[in-house]
């Protein structure tokens, strides 16, 4: 497939690089309509933030948050996927329409791969150790992206043991969970090994620490950093970009794609 961006919606008051901004429905819907107008293909909704350190949001006020956007979305015509790792929120989601589960801990709710199989739903399985409270905390490996592989090879069993069509599964390598710089930028480099596993490749860089620990940016300046290693996730073999500055990174992509051929 030709790569596609996920622009990121996140309703939430402690993400990151946009926590607040898009709390209230409305706020988060206007968002999501101008990422596709950006170029978004997909609108990725999340009501929890995954920075290291957050803590736990409960279900009901992950549901309130996420669905009236979702179904918004959904109903102006837009492809949503929805950011999250509790299975309820996934179902209520897919019931008003979300066509993609984005699970960035792989199916650790035991209720989730039950979920995603019945309703027939595309899913991304991402690798993060841990979990966002204790992720940062020393992060090790063997052999980073040969351990993420194998993580990720794991997981795809476990979906399909669960009746996941394979050709719904997704993988990303988990930018910024559980790894050091060092780790992020041995997974960037060598994505093309994580090809092997034959799924579609998503990569989200946008905004994260690991670009201002390389070129010293504050978060609210990460965009060159976001399109240059994303540009290079691309040359990888990324099909999936994740970012949150669509319009800079569409006009990004269709010159790598140009160059790429
Ligand atoms: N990164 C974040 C959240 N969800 N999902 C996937 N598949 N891949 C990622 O790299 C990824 C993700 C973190 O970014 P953001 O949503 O902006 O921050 P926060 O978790 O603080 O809301």
């Amino acid at each position: 497939m030709n790569a596609k961006l996920m622009g990121v919606v996140n309703v939430t008051p402690d993400s990151f690089s946009d926590g607040g901004l898009f709390l209230e429905p409305e706020a988060a819907i206007a968002h999501g309509g101008q990422l596709v107008r950006d170029g978004a293909e997909i609108l990725d909704v999340g009501g929890e933030s995954t920075r290291p350190g957050a803590e736990p949001v409960g279900e009901a006020v992950e549901l309130e948050r996420t669905q009236p956007v979702v179904a918004d979305l959904e109903a102006l015509g837009h492809t949503v996927s929805i950011d999250t790792s509790k299975a309820a929120v996934a179902a209520a989601a897919i019931d008003v329409g979300a066509e993609i589960v984005n699970d960035v801990t792989a199916l650790r709710d035991p209720e989730m791969a039950a979920v995603c199989a019945e309703r027939g739903a595309t899913v991304v399985l991402m690798h993060m150790p841990g979990d966002p409270r204790t992720m940062q905390d020393e992060p090790r490996y063997g052999d980073v992206v040969e351990d993420v592989k194998a993580f990720l090879a794991a997981r795809i069993e476990v979906a399909v043991a669960a009746g996941v069509e394979e050709e719904r599964i997704w993988l990303d390598p988990g930018i910024g969970f559980g790894k050091t710089l060092e780790h992020n930028l041995e997974l960037l480099r060598r994505l093309g090994e994580l090809r092997e596993l034959g799924r579609p490749l998503v990569v989200g860089t946008s905004r994260k620490s690991f670009i201002g620990k390389v070129d010293g940016s504050p978060v609210e300046e990460r965009t060159g950093g976001t399109i240059a290693s994303s540009v290079l996730a691309l040359a990888a073999g990324a099909d999936v970009l994740r970012v949150h500055d669509v319009a800079e990174m569409a006009r990004a992509l269709r010159v790598a794609e140009a160059v790429l051929g």
